[in-house]
């Protein structure tokens, strides 16, 4: 309060930073807030210390940031998601601030090495893959374009597993991110909400009452996203779970002192872990928890923050958006009208209708079987408020359906948010679709793909509500963290507005065909090779030739990416050179990563098999190491960092019509990847953006791959026509990599051989061909080169900056602070 008073909210200058104040800045750090001397420091204690100090810098911006966003009062979005993959932060921070060299020379002058230190960063898990890691980009945005808003999210203690791969297999590990701490993170004691579950409810005349069952707190920890070169951040709210104040109230007051304290240590699991699965729905109770969880303690916090500035809620849906990254948060919508209803006393039309202003919800796959459901009864057991709210949502938007849009009961019962049947469920992505005014998929292609299959009936229902805003990837992170060789070039030949206006980056179009640009171009893939081969050597203790054209496919595993499709090629090829060893072969190494759901039995097989296949081709001295095939343990953001950067061919391998953009494939494409990919997700739009000569598609069409479906497709004539095919299916089947165990896989292929739901046999002879031309590309290495520069220039499009633009004008409605002052 007092603060408010000043005109700066700093009680002291900021000093000027050079190498000798943040030396002193790093070594105050390491003794007064870690508790050791520079001589007794390990590598972490440095790395500790070096990230308190630089989030001091960042910490100031912040400040300001929300003084300014609080100040201006205009429209805020509030983005919640399950998930943030935001990697690691100290490079990435000092790069916003314009820290790195000269923290690197304060701490080479302690004698610390300001890349090993970098290494040693835990890497937080929160995320499954590409849904994370988007929302992770499109906090980096926000904080750059300085617009007014904020991420919820859950702090789990536990994130993503770790990955090991023993005997050939992947074997999971807990994550347990935080026991290193995590000086990165702010936490905010004051911001602690109440969040309730179960009990009933009963009608007192037409007011419904919901007498609480349990109640648990929720801890607000804040990660603050800085922004690049702007003196501004946004802030990360992760909520943490915490039993102290939980009782279960039946429970206590009945006596049972004993149970109460039992389910206080149940539901502490609530921020324990994150789900790591990302393939099939699984209507656990302790996720629909964990969703009520972050709903309950963001809305809470939302209309606090409006309440503190505002006497009447009348003004919300002016001042507040709220975006739900796909379903998972999708209860927000009955919890406000809740709040709006119960608590503020709204009537029922008015609160729907700035419900609907409020929400906005994108749509991240169309994968049927990752469509969240929720069990009637689970749900009036958890929270019996909130599927009472459901029901009369439904109520409503059906009567509404009848009256202007049709009376077939068909229609209906399809687009109810009730799903009948045996057992009854609610529909949350048809819930999202009818409380939000704007719905989205994240690429052209999926964004056409909804209003024609999925949300087909809610298109005619609300046409207008449908639209487009492809995903895009932050330029900060993808290029100027992760390949900082590449970046300091592209600042030599047009300046570093590329940082935070990636469609800068056609300016190099005029260095394209310059010597000395290109061959600059091409030694920094190599020496990020070099890298690359080093790690996989340290880690694997595997030799790869960074001469050799490094392939890489790293992604979740999933049947659907067609992990699979790429072994039958590798195995094909390795076939090829046997019966042909003399032939001038194109040096490659095949590079995999990626992890299984748990219980993703088929996911898992390809990862054994994967590593069965590394371990013949690789011990296989007849190729005179002209084929390397490696699986690199624990993919995360971190290694992406690594590897991306490393590769020539970005595999985007997916069936057409299944993955819903894909986020790697830009990341790739920007890094100098040739892209090898089907027309699916966004590389229909990079092959838009590169041109047909600068990427090698293949594969059927969306309409090809629906109309051999409705054919009748028959993976078992593919297999017997094509005689390489079938050879590399019969050596699977037959144990050729797996001697000492031959029916290891014969499961697996005869899935493929007799369903193959993903078509990987249809693609196969395309793909074969398409590789073919990957290795003539590359033996010309000036047109190599070419193509590589031609996928950069033309990636500007994909920075989330656009993306996010794009969701601020069209979707949210909000403008960027006024930062200046
Ligand atoms: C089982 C619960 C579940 C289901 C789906 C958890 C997570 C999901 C996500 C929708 C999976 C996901 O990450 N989707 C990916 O989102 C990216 C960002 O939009 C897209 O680029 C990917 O194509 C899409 O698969």
């Amino acid at each position: 309060m007092i603060m408010d008073n000043f005109d700066s909210p700093f009680l002291y200058d900021r000093p000027e930073v050079n190498v000798d104040s943040l030396k002193k800045t790093i070594v105050y750090k390491l003794i007064f807030l870690i508790g050791r001397s520079p001589k007794e420091a390990s590598q972490r204690d440095w790395l500790n210390a070096t990230l308190y100090a630089v989030r001091d810098f960042v910490t100031e911006g912040w400040i300001t940031t929300a003084r300014e966003a609080r100040a201006e009062d205009s429209r805020r979005v509030y983005y919640l998601s399950m998930e943030f993959l935001i990697g690691r932060t100290l490079s990435n921070a000092m790069i916003a601030e314009g820290l790195y060299d000269i923290a690197k020379e304060a701490l080479s002058e302690l004698n610390v090495d300001l890349e090993e230190i970098i290494e040693k960063e835990v890497d937080p898990g929160l995320g499954n893959g590409g849904l994370g890691r988007l929302a992770a980009c499109f906090m980096d945005s926000i904080a750059t374009l300085g617009l007014p808003g904020m991420g919820y999210g859950i702090r789990y203690e536990y994130g993503m597993f770790r990955q090991k791969i023993e005997d050939g297999q992947q074997v999971e590990r807990p994550d347990a991110w935080l026991e290193k701490g995590a000086p990165w993170e702010f936490i905010r004691p004051s911001k602690r909400f109440t969040v309730s579950f179960g009990g009933n409810i009963h009608f007192e005349g037409k007011k419904c009452i919901w007498n609480k069952g349990e109640e648990v707190t929720a801890l607000a920890y804040d990660q603050v996203i800085p922004g690049y070169k702007n003196d501004s951040a946004a802030t990360l709210r992760l909520w943490s779970a915490h039993a102290g104040e939980l009782f279960n109230l039946e429970d206590f007051n009945r006596g049972q002192h004993i149970a109460a304290v039992e389910s206080r240590a149940s539901i502490k699991n609530l921020s324990r872990v994150l789900y790591p699965d990302d393939s099939t729905w699984n209507g656990r109770e302790l996720r629909l928890r964990q969703e009520y969880f972050l709903v309950s303690a963001s809305l809470q916090d939302i209309i606090r923050r409006h309440k503190r500035t505002h006497d009447s809620m009348e003004n919300l849906a002016d001042k507040v958006a709220i975006h739900l990254n796909d379903t998972h948060p999708a209860l927000a919508i009955p919890e406000l009208m809740r709040i709006l209803i119960d608590e503020e006393g709204f009537e029922w039309q008015k609160a729907w209708d700035m419900t609907r202003r409020i929400f906005s919800y994108t749509c991240h796959t169309l994968m049927s079987e990752a469509l969240e459901t929720w069990p009637v009864e689970m749900m009036a057991k958890i929270l019996p408020r909130h599927l009472q709210m459901i029901f009369e949502i439904n109520d409503h938007f059906l009567e509404y359906v009848k009256t202007y849009i049709t009376t077939d009961v068909d229609f209906i019962r399809r687009v109810s948010l009730v799903e009948e049947g045996y057992q009854r469920k609610v529909r949350m992505g048809w819930l999202s679709v009818v409380g939000s005014h704007k719905v989205n998929g994240v690429a052209a292609i999926h964004s056409d793909l909804m209003v024609t299959s999925t949300f087909s009936d809610f298109a005619r229902i609300y046409p207008e509500r449908f639209t487009n805003v492809t995903n895009g990837i932050t330029p900060r992170r993808w290029l100027a963290v992760a390949n900082p060789q590449l970046a300091s070039l592209f600042d030599k030949y047009i300046g570093s507005d590329w940082r935070c206006d990636l469609s800068q980056i056609e300016k190099l179009k005029q260095y394209a065909h310059e010597a000395d640009f290109k061959h600059a171009i091409a030694d920094i893939k190599f020496a990020n090779k070099v890298k690359l081969a080093n790690y996989v050597k340290k880690t694997l203790n595997i030799d790869l030739d960074p001469h050799a054209l490094f392939d890489v496919q790293v992604k979740r595993i999933h049947e659907y990416k067609r992990q699979i499709l790429n072994v039958l090629h590798i195995i094909a090829r390795y076939n090829a050179m046997l019966e042909h060893p003399e032939k001038d072969w194109q040096p490659r190494v095949f590079i995999l990563a990626g992890k299984a759901a748990s219980a993703y039995y088929a996911a898992k097989q390809t990862i054994h098999l994967i590593n069965d296949v590394a371990n013949v081709i690789n011990n296989d001295g007849r190729l005179g190491g002209r084929l390397k095939v490696v699986f690199i343990p624990n993919y995360s953001v971190s290694l992406a960092q690594l590897i991306i950067p490393a590769a020539d061919i970005s595999e985007q391998i997916s069936l057409a019509g299944t993955e819903a953009s894909g986020t790697s494939n830009m990341k790739f494409a920007l890094n100098g990847a040739l892209t090898l990919g089907t027309l699916d997700g966004a590389n229909v739009e990079i092959l838009e953006n590169v041109g047909k000569d600068h990427i090698f598609i293949f594969g059927n069409t969306v309409e090809q791959v629906e109309k051999l479906r409705r054919d009748g497709y028959c993976p078992f004539n593919f297999y017997q026509e094509d005689v390489e095919l079938r050879n590399v299916v019969d050596q699977i089947i037959n144990g050729r990599f797996s001697e000492n165990d031959p029916n290891r896989y014969q499961q697996l292929l005869q899935g493929l051989q007799y369903h193959d739901f993903y078509q990987a046999f249809a693609d196969f002879r395309s793909y074969v061909d398409a590789q073919k031309l990957v290795d003539e590309k590359y033996k010309n290495r000036d047109a190599w080169i070419d193509s590589t520069i031609q996928n950069i220039v033309n990636m500007g499009y994909f920075s989330s900056d656009r993306t996010i633009k794009e969701y601020a004008e069209n979707i949210w409605h909000i403008e960027p602070l006024n930062l200046e002052k």
